[in-house]
């Protein structure tokens, strides 16, 4: 993803932040038996099947690993940097054009106050809205369907843009990969 996400953060951002989520997951859950009988997506709905003491680091852990692995998918080298077919008429009207959908989503992402996240969700209601979420939230807790999504952690900027996390959005919408975002949105 250079020259607009570097290396070194992307790769303590995948081999270490990420792989944290699921170690510690997976050791939460482990004389459980639920990380053999559900995916982590299946394990979202069946919370309620984890011991009461270990819900809440389950859950930050848990998301952390979801929202992830689909942070990964959403972002490409060869970004085409506009999106592809339906989601272009549907983001027309949903926020009157792209350039104007890009400003509301970078003002999503800019005013996330400490760590989560800015989301292009489908919401219940099968339109296009924007999110935000605390922490490792994330919006199919709440029944929506991530359609692109930018992670605002400082572990994702901080090492090339300290606190300029302004730079770090512009450097995402050189690197989406709408491509990605089209399956996720017609999925
Ligand atoms: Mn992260």
């Amino acid at each position: 993803l250079e020259p607009h996400i570097d290396a070194l953060t992307m790769e303590i951002h995948h081999s270490k932040h990420h792989q944290t989520y699921i170690t510690n997951y997976t050791h939460l859950l482990q004389d459980t038996g639920l990380t053999q009988k559900y995916s982590p997506l299946e394990l979202l709905t069946h919370l309620d099947e984890v011991p009461a003491e270990k819900k809440q680091g389950v859950i930050n852990n848990l998301w952390g690993h979801i929202n992830h692995s689909f942070f990964w998918e959403i972002l490409t080298p060869q970004s085409s940097r506009s999106p592809w077919d339906g989601l272009v008429s549907a983001i027309d009207a949903s926020f009157g054009g792209f350039d104007s959908f890009k400003e509301q989503f970078t003002q999503k992402a800019l005013t996330v106050f400490g760590s989560g996240w800015a989301w292009l969700v489908l919401d219940k209601q099968g339109k296009l809205a924007l999110r935000q979420t605390m922490w490792q939230n994330t919006p199919l807790s709440d029944g929506e369907k991530p359609v692109i999504g930018i992670d605002v952690w400082e572990h994702a900027y901080y090492l090339k843009h300290q606190n300029k996390r302004a730079e770090y959005i512009k450097s995402f919408w050189e690197v989406i990969n709408w491509e990605q975002a089209e399956k996720n949105f017609i999925s």
